[in-house]
C-alpha cells in the first residue's frame, strides 16, 4: 500500500518513572510501537519515534514520600532503569527524553499561557480535601476513599480503578489522606480549568473522520455521548512544572496537561541533538495548506484512551485557534486492552508479575518479544502465562523457524563447502514455495498497517512452516545422491527463504534478524534493507555463509518452573515494604452462578504427602457415602495428621485434574492471605459429612 503521507511520526505513551517498566506496559503499547516502526523504516518511510519518561505527578512523590527520599532521586532512577531495560529489550526510539527537562517545561508553560492569552481558561474557587496534619492538599491520589459508583473500599482520589469512574475527590466516602491515614477536610482553593465541552462538537467531527479500531472507538464514543465537562489544569503540589501566574506560585499544571506535550517537547530534544532546529516542527506542524503530510500515530494502552482521542486533540485543536501555528491530530490512536499475568492483573505489592528488566536477564529478548506479539490485547484482554511462552520458544521459535535455518546452512556447509549453490530449472515445489515468498511480503505488511501485529506474525511464520515442509518434501539429502542440479536448486531456494523470513521477522525479532544477516554474510543490515525484498530472490549464488550461530535454544521445563515460584507463585516478596494489598474483588456474579458450586462438608479419613512434590498433599475424603479422593497443594502449611478427622469444605462438582500423575476429585477450600499464611476452611460444630455448605 503507498501512503498518501511523506512522514509519520510514531509516539509511545511516557512511562511514569515510578518504577520498572513490566510485561502489561510493552504489551500494551511499546512491542506494537516498535514493530510498526522498524516496519515502516524497511518500508523505506520517513518516520521518527518518540518516547521519555513521564517524571510528574502525584504517583511519583508518593513513592518518594515512602521512600523519603526527593521526587528527583525516584524520577533519576527508574528513567535510568527504564531507558536501559527498553534498548535491551530493542526498542528502537529515535529520542528517549524526560518530563523533567527545561524544554519540557518551558513547552508546558507556553501551552497554558497560550489557553490564558486566548482567555480560554477558567479560574474557579473550588472545594478539595486539605489534610490539617500534613498541611497539604490532597491532590489526585494523595487521597482515597469508597468509590460512590461501585463501592470499591481503595478508591483514589481521581479515579476507581475498579469500576474505571473518574471522579472528582470530594464525591468519596470516607476519605483518608494517604500519607497519614487521617480525614482530611474541606478547604477552598483556586485552579484553572480548561473548557473541554466547548470542543465537543470539533472532536465529535474528528473523531468521526477516523477509522479507529473498535476497543478505542467505543470507548471515545461512551466518553462524547456523556458530555465533555471543564478539567482542572492545575493542582496544588510543588512537583511538576509551575503555574507561570502571579499569585499560584505553590501550585504546578496539572499532570496530564503537560505529560501528553512531552511528545512534542522529546521532538524539540531530538532537534537539538541532531543539529535541526527545523525537524520537530516538520513532524508536529503543518502550515495549513500542506495538511496530511505528516500522519501522526499515538501507541498507547487502554487507560490513557481519553487523554489521546480527546483531551490531547482538544488542547492541539485550542493552540491552533490562536493562529500562531498549526499542529497536526493524531490520525490513528491503536490502544491495546490489558496483559494479564497467570490469569491475574500485574501487581507489583504482591509480587505477581515480572518486570521487564528481570526477564531479559534470564531470556533472551527476541523470545519475548516474539511471544508477547502472539498474545498482544489487541481487542480484548490476553494473558501472559510461561508455559506458552515456552511453548512458543520451543516449538516455533526453535523448532520451526530456528530448524529450517540451521538446517540450511548446515547442508550448504557441508555440501556445498559454505557456498550457496546454483538454481536449475525450477520445478512445481520449488515455484509453489517462491509463490508463498512473492505473496509475504504484501500479505505481512497489510496486517502492520492496520495494526493487526499478532495475524502480521501469523502470517510471517507461515512461511517459515512454509519452508520447513518445502525442506521435507524436496529431500535434499536423497536428491543430492540422485538429482544433483534439484538438490541445488532446492537449497539456493532455501536461502532465499532464509533471507526472506530475516526481513519480515525483523520488525519482530530484530536480533535473530541481524544473526541470520551475518549467517549468510549479505551486505548492511536486516533492518537496513527493503521490505519488498523479502519476496525477492537476493541470495546470490557462489555466495559464501558465515559462521553459523545457533539462533535459538530450548527453554528447560526446570527453568520455567524456577520462574512460575518466583514470579507467580503469590509467593515472591513485596518488592517494597507497605501494607499488604487486598486482592480485588472479582466482578459480580449472580446467585445463580454461584449456585452452579456443589460445596459439600468432607471428613478427612486418611492423609498422607504425594512423593516428590514440596507442595501436594494426598487427601483421602468422605462425603455422605461417597469416597474421593482430592489432590491439595498445601503441605506448606500442614502435616497430614493435623488434617485426619477434620471437617472440611470442598467443591463437589468440581471436573477432575490431574496433579503430578494423581487424580483429584474435588477441591478443598482455604483462605490465603496476600502475605503467604493459608488456613483451610473447617466446620466449628460437627455436622454430617455430605451436608451442602450454602
Ligand atoms: N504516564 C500513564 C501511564 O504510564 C502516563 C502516560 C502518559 S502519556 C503522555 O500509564
Ligand atoms: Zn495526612
Amino acid at each position: 500500500m503507498q501512503s498518501k503521507f511523506s512522514r509519520t511520526l510514531v509516539t509511545a505513551a511516557l512511562p511514569y518513572a515510578n518504577g520498572p517498566i513490566h510485561l502489561g506496559h510493552l504489551a500494551g503499547a511499546y512491542l506494537p510501537a516498535d514493530i510498526y516502526v522498524r516496519y515502516l523504516r524497511l518500508k523505506g518511510e520517513d518516520v521518527i519515534f518518540i518516547c521519555g519518561s513521564d517524571e510528574h505527578g502525584v504517583p511519583i512523590t508518593i513513592t518518594a514520600d515512602k521512600e523519603g527520599v526527593t521526587p528527583q532521586q525516584i524520577v533519576d532512577r527508574y528513567h535510568k532503569m527504564n531507558k536501559e531495560s527498553f534498548e535491551k529489550f530493542g526498542m528502537s526510539f529515535d529520542n528517549y527524553s524526560r518530563t523533567s527537562l527545561p524544554v519540557h517545561h518551558q513547552t508546558g508553560q507556553e501551552f497554558f499561557l497560550e489557553f490564558y492569552r486566548q482567555k480560554l481558561l477558567l479560574e474557579k474557587s473550588e472545594k478539595q480535601l486539605f489534610c490539617e496534619k500534613d498541611r497539604m492538599f490532597l491532590a489526585d491520589r494523595y487521597v482515597e476513599g469508597t468509590c460512590p459508583v461501585c463501592g470499591n473500599l481503595d478508591a483514589r482520589g481521581d479515579q476507581c480503578e475498579k469500576c474505571g469512574t473518574w471522579l472528582e475527590q470530594t464525591q468519596l466516602i470516607d476519605p483518608k489522606c494517604k500519607i497519614c491515614g487521617s480525614t482530611p477536610v474541606v478547604k477552598e482553593t483556586k485552579h484553572w480549568y480548561f473548557p473541554l465541552g466547548r470542543f465537543q462538537a470539533e472532536l465529535e467531527k474528528f473523531v468521526d473522520s477516523k477509522k479507529w479500531k473498535d476497543n478505542v472507538r467505543s470507548y471515545v464514543d461512551s466518553w462524547l455521548k456523556e458530555g465533555l465537562a471543564d478539567r482542572a489544569v492545575t493542582r496544588d503540589l510543588h512537583w511538576g512544572i509551575p503555574v507561570p501566574l502571579q499569585g499560584y506560585e505553590n501550585k504546578v499544571l496539572y499532570v496530564w496537561f503537560e505529560a501528553v506535550l512531552g511528545y512534542i517537547s522529546s521532538t524539540k530534544e531530538l532537534s537539538q541533538k541532531r543539529g535541526d532546529p527545523n525537524l520537530w516542527k516538520r513532524y508536529w506542524q503543518s502550515d495549513g495548506a500542506s495538511d496530511g503530510e505528516t500522519r501522526y500515530i499515538a501507541f498507547i494502552g487502554k487507560d490513557n484512551i481519553v487523554f489521546h482521542t480527546l483531551i490531547f486533540p482538544a488542547m492541539l485543536m485550542a493552540w491552533n485557534q490562536g493562529g500562531k501555528s498549526r499542529y497536526i491530530l493524531p490520525d490513528a490512536v491503536p490502544a491495546n486492552e490489558f496483559l494479564n499475568f497467570e490469569g491475574k492483573k500485574f501487581s507489583k505489592s504482591r509480587g505477581w508479575g515480572i518486570d521487564l528488566k528481570d526477564f531479559i536477564e534470564v531470556f533472551p529478548s527476541d523470545t519475548l518479544r516474539y511471544a508477547l506479539a502472539l498474545n498482544l490485547p489487541e481487542s480484548r484482554d490476553s494473558d501472559f502465562y510461561w508455559k506458552d511462552f515456552q511453548a512458543r520458544v520451543n516449538n516455533e521459535l526453535a523448532d520451526t523457524l530456528g530448524n529450517f535455518i540451521n538446517r540450511t546452512l548446515q547442508f550448504t556447509q557441508r555440501y556445498y563447502d559454505g557456498k550457496v549453490p546454483e538454481r536449475g530449472t525450477l520445478s512445481q515445489l520449488d515455484r509453489w514455495v517462491i509463490g508463498e515468498m512473492e505473496n509475504a511480503p504484501k500479505k505481512v505488511g497489510e496486517l502492520f498497517e492496520a495494526f493487526k501485529f499478532r495475524d502480521g506474525v501469523v502470517e510471517a511464520m507461515s512461511l517459515a512452516r512454509a519452508a520447513n515442509k518445502y525442506f521435507n518434501d524436496s529431500e535434499p539429502w536423497k536428491t543430492r545422491k540422485d538429482n544433483p542440479v534439484q538438490c541445488a536448486t532446492t537449497i539456493n531456494i532455501c536461502a532465499q527463504l532464509t533471507r526472506s523470513l530475516a526481513v519480515l521477522l525483523s520488525p519482530v525479532i530484530p536480533y535473530a534478524a541481524e544473526t541470520i544477516w551475518k549467517m549468510l554474510r549479505l551486505d548492511g543490515t536486516a533492518a537496513a534493507t527493503r521490505w519488498e525484498s523479502a519476496g525477492e530472490m537476493k541470495v546470490e549464488a557462489a555466495s559464501a555463509i558465515g559462521h553459523l550461530d545457533i539462533l535459538f535454544t530450548k527453554i528447560e521445563d526446570s527453568t520455567i518452573e524456577e520462574q512460575i515460584k518466583k514470579t507467580a507463585s503469590g509467593e515472591a516478596p513485596a518488592q517494597q515494604p507497605s501494607a499488604p494489598a487486598t486482592a480485588p474483588i472479582k466482578s459480580e456474579i449472580t446467585i445463580d452462578d454461584f449456585r452452579k458450586v456443589d460445596l459439600r462438608v468432607a471428613r478427612v479419613v486418611n492423609c498422607e504427602k504425594v512423593p516428590k512434590s514440596e507442595k501436594l498433599l494426598r487427601i483421602e475424603v468422605q462425603i455422605g457415602d461417597q469416597k474421593r479422593q482430592i489432590v491439595a497443594g498445601i503441605s506448606k502449611h500442614y502435616k497430614p495428621e493435623d488434617l485426619v478427622g477434620k471437617n472440611v469444605i470442598v467443591v463437589a462438582n468440581l471436573a477432575p485434574a490431574k496433579l503430578m500423575g494423581l487424580e483429584s476429585n474435588g477441591m478443598l477450600l482455604a483462605a490465603s492471605s496476600e502475605d503467604g499464611k493459608l488456613s483451610v476452611l473447617t466446620t466449628v460444630a460437627d455436622i454430617d459429612s455430605g451436608s451442602i455448605v450454602r
